[in-house]
């Protein structure tokens, strides 16, 4: 109860912050995205995993504002990036499902996009495959508005929750993120083999991207390459990385 009462001022005392980790061509190795990973640094605990305090937000209803804070820091981050001359790649910002379902997200988004004078390619949204599987009507129409003001969508852990495969086709989205739990082992285990080979091979067919999370040996990425795979993010490449890492980072690239 007092860890839920630390929450709810979290925001308040400035104790949230964004790490950012790359996401990276398989190709060409270059720099296509950050995804926007929420950090809380607690005064008595230190970093707190999102994995522990995101469900706990959805709880007290307070995903809503944290989430619009969320992708009103990516986009300022983006311009602060931008205004200092370090071509920042686009900023994937992950969204829960209660955030996404709520009656009036798209129009948010665009409101919070506005406000910030950020172009929609500077941003990306990531989706849990399970939140397509709950309100099927307000999931299709806010895909659609949000399609319809131009920003690209990722289904996130995608082959770990229970939608069907039908979603894919009624559902506009751009990249499918194949789990991590099936790429850990992509390259020694037989059956994770299969299921990354068959996810690549839908994306194909559908016209969707494709992303490896949690890449961690040049054995998974020499295994996502040789499947067609076309991004990867991980610490294979990099954590995720407060801001001032971020800036040294892009400084190289250019
Ligand atoms: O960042 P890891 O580093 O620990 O993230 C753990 C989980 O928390 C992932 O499932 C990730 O999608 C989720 N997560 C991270 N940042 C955010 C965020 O800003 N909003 C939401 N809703 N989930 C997030
Ligand atoms: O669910 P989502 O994909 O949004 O969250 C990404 C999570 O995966 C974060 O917790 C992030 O810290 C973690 N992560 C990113 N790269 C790797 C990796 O290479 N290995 C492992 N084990 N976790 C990773
Ligand atoms: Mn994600
Ligand atoms: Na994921």
């Amino acid at each position: 109860l007092e860890f839920e009462n630390d929450l709810r001022d979290a925001l308040d005392r400035g104790e949230l912050e964004l790490f950012y980790q790359p996401q990276v061509e398989v190709g060409s190795g270059r720099i296509v995205g950050l995804e926007a990973l929420l950090r809380w640094r607690h005064p008595g605990k230190g970093m707190v995993s999102p994995t522990v305090f995101v469900p706990i937000l959805e709880e007290l209803g307070l995903i809503e504002l944290v989430g619009e804070w969320v992708l009103r820091t990516a986009c300022r981050q983006h311009r602060v990036w931008r205004e200092r001359g370090l071509s920042p790649p686009r900023i994937a910002v992950n969204v829960s499902g209660r955030q996404f379902l709520r009656l009036g997200f798209a129009e948010t988004v665009e409101r919070i996009l506005t406000e910030e004078g950020t172009a929609v390619t500077a941003v990306e949204l990531e989706i849990t495959e399970t939140v397509l599987a709950h309100d099927t009507d307000v999931c299709i129409e806010t895909l659609r508005r949000l399609k319809r003001l131009g920003l690209e969508i990722a289904l996130d852990d995608f082959g770990t929750g229970y939608s069907s495969m039908s979603y894919l086709k009624r559902f506009p989205v751009d990249t499918l993120k194949i789990d991590r739990a099936f790429v850990a082992e992509c390259d020694v285990n037989a059956e994770d083999a299969a299921i990354c080979t068959a996810i690549l091979s839908l994306a194909r067919g559908l016209g969707l991207k494709t992303l490896a999370e949690g890449v961690e040996t040049p054995g998974q990425l020499e295994f996502l390459r040789r499947e067609g795979c076309q991004f990867y993010q991980g610490f294979f490449f990099r954590r995720p990385m407060p801001v001032e890492e971020v800036e040294r980072l892009l400084a190289e690239d250019v």
